[in-house]
């Protein structure tokens, strides 16, 4: 062992890992090792090829992005109900028109699209559409797909898997291929958040459940979460969460989560993850861009840790006020595992102020980032930009160790870095291929 440490320790000398960096070299070394690691993306709304259609990939889906449909209705008089009924190309040749040639393509969502384009070495200008068209249809998914996730850096692809989604169950049923990059989460809003419009949905499935998920019902909804959890293998079950979530509650949400979700958790040793924060619907005519942020009551999230310490949660929280709550939290309760910059927090500004107070407070022990794409492509953008935001902020932190009087190594860096952007995933999650 003691051999094995100083061989170790002398190799990582001989390749320079181990000699203490100049405070000069550390913003390069940083960004260089940073830029060669492959990432565990955590959570995303991406599918495998297997799922067909619910797979979005190219230019018409990149530009119909909800983040590119909220823009779109700041910055032109084309009421919502018009624009859903124009055909797919059409919506997107008006983003395309309105955001990429009437106006600059400055916000964090448009300036995606061109990083995405620029990737591939496509045209970026105003009359880039046309031979972006042409480019995307002429590739095929297998390989196009193994290219992206070259292009952004990943080698692993966690998606949001609705076992009462109706275009997407049935394939479930009928089996889905393993696929060494995609692995399932098992996503329970319609459950926790929306009983009431779903228990039918539930029971069509042949479990006895009623609508105030009384008598065996939870019994039921336990068989159901179990029988799922053997279909899909999830790495994790996951459910957002309103800004007015609270636990405990009387609420059916409450009841489900105590008796039927975290019991199934541990049966199965899967984290829960909760995403806090979000307000549905503020404004249903812009559909998926309808949804909003609210500052949520974090003391939900206190009552969880402690009442159930057998659980493991992976939090992320959609309000920019709440987020040095949760790393206090975090410092409270060691099975709650803070990650990513979430939907609207996910923008290089409010990602640094994130980042930086996590360092601070929780040192390497949380997981930074997820792209939460929904289009194949996006990956490549969002992981730029993180990658971006994030190495000067670590390369600070190394700064001040080394002037507080420890010197930080290629090995150190290497190592954090493969914590924050993997090991912090795979101590709380199976990533082990499905048979
Ligand atoms: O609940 C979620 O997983 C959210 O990420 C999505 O609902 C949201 O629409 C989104 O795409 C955020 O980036
Ligand atoms: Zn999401």
């Amino acid at each position: 062992m003691a051999t094995d440490l100083i061989k170790s320790s002398s190799q990582a000398q001989s390749l320079g890992n181990g000699v203490p960096l100049a405070t000069g070299q550390i913003p390069s070394v940083v960004a260089e090792l940073l830029g060669a690691i492959s990432i565990i993306d955590i959570h995303t709304h991406l599918f495998a090829p297997s799922f067909g259609k619910l797979s979005l990939w190219g230019i018409d889906e990149l530009l119909t992005y909800h983040y590119l449909e909220a823009e779109l209705f700041r910055s032109s008089s084309v009421t919502p109900e018009h624009y859903w009924s124009l055909s797919k190309p059409a919506q997107a040749e008006l983003i395309w028109k309105t955001l990429f040639v009437e106006n600059t393509p400055i916000s964090e969502a448009t300036r995606g699209v061109i990083a995405v384009l620029k990737a591939f070495g496509l045209p970026t200008d105003i009359s880039a559409l046309g031979e972006a068209r042409a480019f995307f249809q002429s590739q095929t998914l297998g390989s196009h797909m193994q290219r992206v996730m070259q292009l952004a850096g990943i080698d692993s692809i966690i998606m949001t898997n609705d076992p009462l989604d109706p275009e997407e169950f049935p394939i479930w049923l009928t089996g889905v291929p393993p696929h060494s990059d995609f692995h399932a989460v098992l996503r329970l809003d319609r459950i926790l958040n929306t009983w009431p419009d779903h228990w039918q949905a539930v029971a069509a499935q042949g479990y006895a459940v009623d609508a105030s998920a009384s008598g065996k019902s939870v019994a039921e909804i336990r068989r159901f979460l179990a029988d799922w959890a053997k279909r899909m293998s999830p790495v994790y079950m996951a459910c957002s969460l309103p800004d007015t979530f609270e636990f405990p509650s009387d609420s059916i949400n409450g009841l489900l989560l105590r008796d039927a979700v975290l019991p199934t958790c541990r049966e199965f040793k899967l984290p829960l993850s909760l995403m806090i924060g979000v307000r549905k619907q503020v404004n249903p005519r812009i559909r998926l861009a309808g949804d909003a942020a609210g500052r949520s009551n974090l003391r939900a999230l206190e009552s969880l840790c402690l009442a159930f310490q057998d659980n493991r949660f992976l939090v992320s929280v959609l309000s920019r006020e709440n987020q040095h709550e949760l790393c206090v939290y975090a410092r409270k309760f060691s099975n709650l595992m803070p990650f990513g910059c979430w939907w609207f927090l996910n923008n290089a500004s409010i990602v640094e102020e994130i980042t930086r107070e996590r360092i601070e407070m929780l040192g390497t022990s949380f997981i930074p980032q997820h792209s939460d794409a929904r289009v194949l492509e996006q990956v490549i953008y969002k992981w730029a930009n993180t990658r971006r935001t994030f190495s000067p902020i670590l390369a600070e932190n190394y700064r001040l160790l080394s002037e507080d009087g420890r010197g930080v190594t290629r090995a150190d860096i290497q190592r954090d870095l493969d914590r924050l952007f993997r090991s912090n995933a795979e101590s709380w999650m199976d990533l082990r291929p499905r048979s």
